[in-house]
């Protein structure tokens, strides 16, 4: 489905709130997940720029600079595994009606130096936002994506998050849309499609944790 088509009901969510307007050298996509919990308790989640750590699969750590306004930032630890070890972002929007989180990444600091292989030429040639994606099976089986490079220059991302019923009991819909700068060197494709997989990492985290916490909801004894 391109992005804002269709008339399904996601479709019309993404025209509302998912404006993206890429440039020429960047990529934008929107993901949807349907999650078995009410929408307060998603969003209970989803707004606390402050702990991303909550439900991110890949965050170990997160310090504020600023008193969690439109603006202030947050330092991000990336567990390790993964080459990059903090993330700098912006809190662009929270808008808590409408249920709406924007971030900007505005920095980072990365271990490794940027690095692209040649295989035809076998050398290194240092790349600067270069993104090299390895694809690779588990011994468990899953597919899993290594990465050598993860600067994200201009990242920016928005995430809202619907009330829907599922199964006859409430639900909640989300979408996490992105738009991104493509590395030299690098296809839209690659690039979204790193991302995208990060995304549905946080994603199915998020129903996750949110599924756990409404279960515990339900079977909490009546107090009297
Ligand atoms: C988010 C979305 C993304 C986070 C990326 C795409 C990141 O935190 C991780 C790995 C990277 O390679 C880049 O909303 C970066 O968390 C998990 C460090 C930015």
């Amino acid at each position: 489905m391109s992005i804002g088509g269709g008339d399904s009901v996601e479709a019309e969510y993404i025209r509302r709130h998912h404006r993206h307007e890429p440039r020429e050298n960047q990529c934008t996509s929107a993901l949807v997940r349907h999650i078995k919990a009410p929408v307060h308790l998603v969003w209970s989640l989803v707004r606390r720029f402050d702990q991303p750590q909550k439900y991110k699969p890949f965050v170990s750590r997160c310090t504020m600079k600023g008193d969690l306004g439109i603006g202030s930032v947050r330092e991000v630890n990336v567990k390790s595994g993964l080459p990059a070890t903090t993330s700098t972002e912006r809190l662009e929007l929270l808008d808590d009606d409408e249920h709406i989180l924007g971030i900007r990444i505005v920095g980072g600091d990365h271990r490794l130096r940027p690095l692209c292989f040649n295989a035809t030429r076998m050398r290194h040639i240092p790349q600067l936002h270069a993104l090299q994606i390895t694809r690779a099976i588990t011994m468990d089986g899953y597919v899993c994506f290594r990465l050598t490079q993860v600067k994200l220059p201009n990242y920016s991302s928005i995430i809202t998050v619907h009330r829907e019923v599922i199964e006859g009991r409430p639900g909640t819909l989300v979408i996490e849309s992105f738009v991104v700068d493509v590395p030299d060197g690098n296809t839209k494709d690659e690039t979204c499609y790193f991302v995208e997989a990060l995304i549905r990492c946080n994603l199915k985290s998020l129903a996750d944790v949110s599924e756990r916490m409404a279960v515990q909801d339900r079977t909490e004894p009546i107090n009297q």
